[in-house]
């Protein structure tokens, strides 16, 4: 389904990404940096191999499910053995962090994209048998959420910068300072294969690790008032409204009423609509305990991703078009940014500080699309298959040069490569 003139080269290229990748098991996130099932990678890699091979698609949804635990929650790493060249490993995470099935796993979660990923996977390779497999499992993590992670507010609330799957990025720089200093030593292995000025700082790592350890005490069951990270999160309640809705339609394929989850879809709009910025034009995160202004970040326009119909749409997109924030500029053509480049806080070679992140373009075309910006999103559909034509599979991007950092040979990138080219952006979506 080629829409570029080298996009069968494009095509070529992310397949042999994924198998090169496919442990056998479950696609690993990049050859060497991430050597575990992570949660959103797995749902993104799912997309892809729904172009592929929906049976391989269908055995990864499986493997992910292996690792959820029996309160509902789905980990943000499945890691499918006990050791691993990475830290935290399941060692670290401890005895207790395993899913039903007892394979080890992290404690928290993750972005929950898994519900999406399954209906585009029904739409394309329809199963009802696969359906009524994994149905229970995405509503029971869906009502974890309502148990475990809402506040008064009804944003979803993560406990660790890790649950946003943006780890670094200066939205959560002021809670983190509230954090008190790690108390166990440790040697950080996520430096090795990339360079560390990409990678989160050592000040950062401490604080993920010192989260980390009083998650554990308390048996990683926090009351959120207790919890020493705590942020109303825009990015994971936009993906978990737009997931809820996903999950409703799958309810509904298998003769179900979709009702509560809809509900709850439109109850996580209800609460972003709180989180509406007039003077940025752009929705901000809640700060549950300081309330110092929250940087500007990618993540204020992602709720679009619930198809918005409003005039903020309008304001979004201005600003994912501002040179000065977003937008291509002169000495920066590649966009968005993860964080505005105007922002005191935004470098663009480290990590989710500034670089540009083909999985977030992914979900901002398919939020274009949706809040009724079929154009806009097929401008931006082109510009990351362009992206990733010139400069390979990375795992992110330098707004500037193009030049790929992180992890090479990426899987979500991979990924949404595939369903870029193979689903073109459609018209009518609302
Ligand atoms: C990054 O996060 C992990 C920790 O979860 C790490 O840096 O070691 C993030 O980009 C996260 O969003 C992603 O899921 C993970 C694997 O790609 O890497």
């Amino acid at each position: 389904m080629p829409v570029l003139p080298s996009s069968d080269v494009l095509w070529r290229d992310a397949v042999s990404v994924l198998e090169s990748n496919d442990s056998g098991v479950f696609v690993k996130p990049g050859p060497r940096q991430y050597p575990g099932q992570w949660n959103w990678d797995a749902a993104l890699i799912t997309i892809g191999l729904a172009h592929i091979d929906p049976v391989r698609a269908r055995d990864e949804v499986r493997s992910l499910l292996k690792g959820q635990w029996s309160n509902g929650m789905v980990p943000h790493i499945v890691f499918h053995q006990a050791t691993v060249d990475y830290f935290p490993g399941p060692t670290t995470w401890g005895a207790s962090s395993c899913g039903v099935s007892g394979v080890p796993t992290s404690a928290i979660t993750q972005p929950p994209l898994l519900a999406t990923a399954v209906r585009i996977l029904h739409e394309l390779h329809p199963s009802t048998d696969f359906l009524e497999e994994v149905v229970p499992s995405l509503e029971r993590w869906h009502r974890w959420f309502q148990g475990r992670r809402l506040d008064g507010d009804g944003l979803v609330t993560i406990i660790h910068p890790w649950e946003s799957g943006m780890d670094n990025s200066p939205r959560f720089d002021s809670a983190l300072r509230e954090v008190p200093p790690v108390t166990t030593e440790f040697s950080r292995r996520d430096v090795v294969h990339v360079p560390p000025e990409q990678r989160p700082s050592d000040a950062e790592y401490e604080a993920y690790v010192s989260i980390l350890e009083s998650l554990r005490a308390c048996g990683y069951s926090p009351a959120l008032s207790e919890a020493e990270f705590l942020l109303g999160d825009v990015f994971l309640t936009s993906i978990l409204s737009r997931a809820e809705d996903d999950l409703a339609a799958l309810h509904e394929v298998l003769g179900a009423p979709g009702t509560e989850a809809r509900s709850r879809s439109e109850s996580f709009m209800a609460a972003l609509d709180g989180c509406w910025n007039e003077d940025r034009g752009l929705f901000v995160d809640h700060e549950r305990r300081r309330k110092t202004p929250v940087p500007i970040t990618v993540a204020g326009i992602t709720p679009l991703l619930t198809g918005l119909d409003t005039p903020r749409v309008a304001r979004l997109v201005e600003a994912l078009d501002d040179p000065q924030r977003f937008g291509p500029a002169p000495d920066a053509q590649w966009y968005p940014t993860s964080v505005a480049k105007s922002d005191p806080s935004f470098q663009p070679r480290c990590y989710w500080r500034g670089p540009v992140w083909a999985n977030v373009n992914w979900l901002l075309v398919r939020g274009l699309e949706s809040s009724g910006r079929p154009e806009r999103a097929e401008a931006l559909r082109m510009h990351t298959l362009d992206l990733v034509a010139r400069h390979g599979y990375w795992e992110y991007y330098d707004p500037r040069s193009g030049q790929g950092l992180g992890s090479e040979n990426f899987s979500w990138t991979a990924a949404v490569v595939l369903d870029l080219i193979a689903r073109p952006v459609s018209p009518t979506q609302r």
